[in-house]
């Protein structure tokens, strides 16, 4: 079986929450070769903002993922490939395991399923908004990683597992870890990305790289390279 993101290097996470730098437009990160965009945040996340940006992308040449955050946000709109539905697996709060997709399979219209997918997230760094929305317990070493991922990919059947240091770049040798312990199931790797070098080191790590504020605080070269940089590692 194939999967969408089985020939993936480069993901651009935009969130809804936030601006773009002056000059900079959703077709312009559209445009930076990134291999999918997924529309997702964690604070103030709502049905509006986040189609305000699926509309805005939607007509350049781009697949377009809806990372919803909580089951109330979920957009239902013709020009997305599909949801990525993130679960947590080193949350605290079991809402952020299971309780949050009991909720989502019963909203209104119901999930449309041939479109969707989970993300078993871990997630890494504790002052990021995700950290302390999960309550997640981020003090892990290499071994509690590549626990994790081991359980997420063949005790819970994830295709995805995402190592999540959102805001901060992570440490390389956990994500190896992670990369190591996997047998098919891609690995994604989020948090801090912000140049050449750092997108190619964790490239050379994960499957995917995820690339996030640097679309909202840096000019478009800056998120380019990054994609350069996941193509060349
Ligand atoms: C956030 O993993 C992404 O969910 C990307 O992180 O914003 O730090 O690039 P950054």
């Amino acid at each position: 079986m194939t999967a969408p993101w089985d020939d993936w290097n480069h993901i651009l996470k935009l969130d809804p929450d936030k601006e773009l730098p002056d000059g900079v437009t959703y077709g312009d990160l559209c445009a930076t070769g990134t291999d999918a965009i997924e529309v997702g945040g964690t604070m103030g996340m709502t049905e509006e903002n986040m189609t305000a940006v699926i509309e805005a992308c939607a007509e350049h040449d781009v697949p377009l993922y809806q990372e919803p955050s909580n089951p109330s946000v979920v957009v239902e709109n013709d020009a997305l490939a599909g949801y990525l539905i993130p679960t947590v697996f080193n949350a605290g709060s079991p809402f952020w395991i299971t309780g949050a997709h009991k909720e989502w399979v019963r909203i209104e219209g119901g999930l449309d399923w041939s479109r969707t997918w989970t993300e078993a997230y871990i997630v890494m760094n504790p002052d990021a908004d995700v950290a302390a929305l999960t309550e997640a317990d981020c003090d892990l070493n290499e071994d509690d990683v590549e626990s994790y991922a081991m359980i997420a990919e063949r005790m819970f059947g994830q295709e995805i597992i995402y190592v999540e240091y959102s805001g901060t770049y992570g440490d390389e040798s956990i994500v190896e870890a992670a990369g190591d312990a996997l047998e098919e199931s891609t690995l994604f790797y989020g948090g801090g990305i912000h140049d050449y070098d750092s997108a190619y080191r964790m490239a050379t790590h994960a499957d995917v790289i995820v690339v996030g504020n640097l679309a909202h605080d840096e000019d478009v070269d800056a998120v380019r390279e990054t994609v350069e940089a996941a193509n060349d590692a």
